[in-house]
């Protein structure tokens, strides 16, 4: 922690902190915090680097105290993943720190699961119960039978739980329920990965084309700031929305597109790129296959006959298609992030990555660059033993392509069932909040009632831990070190996160959990550090820095190996089976799929109904921050977005509390209508994360309406086990 920063520093400091809640918006509590005269300076000053927790962007900053009292967090201006500016959620942590409702001391289930009838236990019986369950499945069932659930920084800890256990069923829903059809599609196109931060130059790029990505709303630090580079720097902002978005509104070009027909505009493109010869012959020779067969597919697919399909007119779907030619290489097709939508998500973010194969944007300036990453070795321990099974084996046959474990589909392989070779008896599961964050509620609620074991480690009282055996509660971030941030970027980078307070009441950190519960199911040698802050230095130490290097700047770059560009003509192999940019995937023929991306229409809503749409509170992220007392003042529940039109017909006014009802007969809570031109009449929207049914959580308990209690139905990619959740038709209760 450094402390007594001098009046000089303090200037500079509360000038930027001023310009960060003016860009965040002043309305936040701690606005008052922010002092305007000389005489109000505290005398005593400190600030702790972290990186935010807010949600898992892992955006680093510094948190101050003055007088040891909470005043303000800010973002680090070394920090690639923000560049000195974070979110308005980023700015509310000391929200997540005071809120009164946290997770207080572990607690045991002591009726039925699902009554939330707990008691207080202290950390040693929690770790003695969990211990005896765990060797319980073990020895009845293997430990394979128990899966980790994870979405946040302290899981690192208990993958090497799981792992040291002997289970390797490591579940992020972040894959199967946002980013993996993403991470598949580039993987088979490019050879690598798009992942976290991404690795689009948005900083330099000319032109920006957004399939739905409606970034502004959607808040990752570093993409509103690269994105709002670009806008200042006069790039052509093209996007697909049915609704007008923030981004539609900073657009040169808004296509309103028909809902869950985005391929056929993709496709659309693709045909003018190429009918037109505006691609990047030079680059598509050089480093790409399957051209020919790429042509022969999309022939068809003009934009005459794109229009029926998407609404979008023939004339405006060669326009930006030329525009985005006139800009490239530096026009980067976004490749989006939640992008589970309609079950085809792998095929239609592939359809982007071939465009920005044609536009020659892979590897180069505006499109994407090569990121590096700090090469930090692992502190040395046990080598893990080799699980006899995985989730796999619950799905003979089935995802073969998908990289990582689906956590929709360890849910379902959670309800027993005959034909099931890994049926899972055990969940421990951190940070994530399963209720809300899996589609099909019920399907989760069955796979529950039969676990033997359930745990659950969070900071508040969410709707999942209400379904826990055990409950152990984390503290905040600000309270609390972690591992290293090392994430790649344009430069190899690692951050600290180190506490700024102690843990208030019996809160602790997943490291120490993770530690303890080791030790007492004889694992201790998986984890041979005395302390977290050895662990830290020692891997520190590895890199050329230290613990007290860190504790001092937050974030340490190291030099790039290799250039951000391909270089001009350098022969490049990619990490694809023939070492090319596949227009054409033989892998996708070989296991049964298209091998070019070709159009498949959706479902349409029946008469009366209207397909629902869901994003991003800009003031939250999920549900995680719906019981902020910061963040409630300034956004303390969701409204549906209803077309003009509609609402008149259905005699909807501004404001109206309605109910909506899918077609499944699933019916949420009341919420406020808001009278919009700014989409579609055959859909609504809402922003993800309101709607909490957990009395614990008092500021959001029944505050707006939960999407997820409307996404009963789920289309499934058959190519990596996706679950597309848009494929949802709702009609109103008046
Ligand atoms: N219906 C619907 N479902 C969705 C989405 C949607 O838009 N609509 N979005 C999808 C996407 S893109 C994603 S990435 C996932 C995200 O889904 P989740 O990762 O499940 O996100 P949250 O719902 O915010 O749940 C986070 C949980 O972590 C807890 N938490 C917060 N901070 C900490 C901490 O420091 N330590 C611990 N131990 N716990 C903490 C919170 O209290 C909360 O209970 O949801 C997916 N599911
Ligand atoms: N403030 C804030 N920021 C966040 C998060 C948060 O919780 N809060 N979560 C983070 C995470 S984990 C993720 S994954 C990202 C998600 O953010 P994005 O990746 O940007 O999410 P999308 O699902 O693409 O965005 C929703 C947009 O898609 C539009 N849309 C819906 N259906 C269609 C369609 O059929 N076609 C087209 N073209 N558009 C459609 C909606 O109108 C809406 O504008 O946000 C990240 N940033
Ligand atoms: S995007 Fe915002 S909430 Fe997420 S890590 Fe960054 S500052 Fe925190
Ligand atoms: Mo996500």
């Amino acid at each position: 922690m450094q402390r007594d920063v001098t009046r000089r520093e303090f200037i500079k400091i509360s000038g930027v902190g001023l310009g960060a809640l003016a860009s965040s918006g002043s309305l936040l509590g701690m606005a008052s915090n922010v002092l305007d005269s000389a005489e109000d300076i505290p005398s005593a000053i400190s600030k702790t680097p972290t990186y935010c927790e807010m949600c898992t962007f892992k955006c680093a900053g510094w948190a101050y105290q003055s007088d040891g009292k909470p005043w303000k967090i800010i973002g680090n201006e070394n920090d690639q993943n923000c560049y000195g500016h974070l979110c308005t959620k980023g700015s509310a942590g000391f929200g997540a720190y005071n809120d009164p409702d946290r997770l207080k001391t572990p607690l045991i289930r002591t009726q039925e699961r699902g009554k939330q009838v707990f008691r207080e236990a202290t950390w040693e019986e929690a770790f003695d119960y969990i211990a005896s369950k765990l060797r319980k499945i073990a020895k009845e069932h293997g430990p394979e039978c128990v899966a980790l659930f994870t979405h946040g920084a302290g899981g690192s800890f208990f993958k090497t739980f799981l792992r040291a256990y002997g289970s390797n069923n490591i579940a992020a829903p972040s894959y199967a329920n946002c980013r993996g059809p993403r991470e598949e599609a580039y993987l088979l196109t490019f050879g690598d990965a798009i992942s976290t931060p991404e690795r689009t130059d948005m900083m330099n790029s000319k032109c920006i084309v957004l399939i739905g990505s409606h970034i502004g709303e959607n808040t990752h630090s570093s993409q509103v700031y690269e994105f709002g580079e670009a806008i200042h720097n006069g790039a052509t902002i093209i996007t697909a929305d049915p609704r007008f978005s923030v981004a539609a509104s900073k657009s040169k070009y808004w296509l309103p597109i028909k809902p869950g027909t985005d391929m056929a505009l993709l496709l659309a493109w693709i045909n003018v790129i190429i009918e037109e010869e505006l691609y990047d012959k030079d680059y598509v020779e050089r480093y790409a296959i399957g051209f020919e067969q790429l042509k022969e597919s999309v022939k068809s697919n003009t934009p005459e006959w794109a229009y029926p399909i998407t609404t979008i007119k023939p004339r405006i779907i060669r326009e930006t298609a030329r525009e985005m030619a006139k800009h490239a290489p530096a026009t980067l097709v976004h490749p989006g992030r939640h992008v589970v939508w309609y079950g085809d998500d792998t095929q239609r973010v592939r359809a982007g990555a071939i465009l920005n194969a044609l536009l020659g944007s892979w590897g180069r300036k505006g499109g994407f660059f090569l990121p590096e990453e700090v090469d930090i070795p692992e502190y040395p321990h046990t080598k893990f033993p080799k699980p006899k099974k995985t989730w796999r084996d619950a799905f003979p046959g089935k995802f073969e392509l998908a990289n990582l474990a689906l956590a929709s589909g360890i849910c379902e392989a959670t309800i027993p069932s005959v034909d099931r070779a890994c049926n899972f008896k055990g969940w421990i599961v951190y940070g994530t909040n399963l209720l809300h964050t899996l589609p099909d509620r019920k399907q989760t609620i069955e796979a529950m009632q039969n676990l033997d074991l359930l745990v659950v480690v969070d900071i508040l009282p969410a709707e999942i831990t209400g379904w826990a055996d055990v409950v152990l509660p984390e503290c905040t971030y600000l309270e609390r070190y972690d591992d290293l941030r090392n994430e790649w970027g344009r430069e190899p980078q690692m951050a600290l996160r180190m506490p700024a307070f102690k843990p208030k009441y019996n809160s602790k950190p997943a490291w120490w959990m993770a530690k303890q519960l080791a030790n007492k199911m004889g694992l201790g040698r998986y984890f041979p550090w005395n302390n977290i802050e050895s662990y830290l230095d020692f891997r520190l130490k590895k890199v050329g820095s230290s613990l007290k290097e860190m504790q001092k700047i937050g974030v340490k770059a190291l030099k790039r190996k290799t250039p951000l560009y391909f270089e001009k003509e350098e022969e490049v192999e990619f990490d694809t089976p023939s070492g090319k940019i596949e227009l054409y995937s033989q892998t996708l023929k070989d296991y049964g799929f298209d091998p070019v991306p070709k159009y498949v229409s959706h479902e349409e809503p029946p008469d009366g109904y209207y397909r629902l749409l869901y994003g991003r509170s800009p003031s939250h992220s999920f549900g995680r921050t719906t019981n902020n007392p910061l963040l409630t003042q300034m956004a303390p529940e969701n409204e549906v977005w209803v077309n003009t039109h509609v609402a008149r017909e259905w005699g909807l006014k501004d404001g109206r509390r309605v109910r909506l009802e899918n077609q499944d007969g699933s019916v949420s809570n009341t919420i406020k209508v808001k009278v919009t031109e700014r989409i579609r009449p055959d859909c609504v929207y809402m922003v993800h994360g309101f709607g909490h049914d957990q009395k614990k959580l008092k500021r959001s308990f029944m505050k707006g309406a939960s999407d997820t209690s409307l996404i009963t139905k789920t289309t499934v990619d058959p190519i990596m086990g996706g679950v597309g959740m848009r494929g949802n038709f709702v009609t109103f209760q008046v």
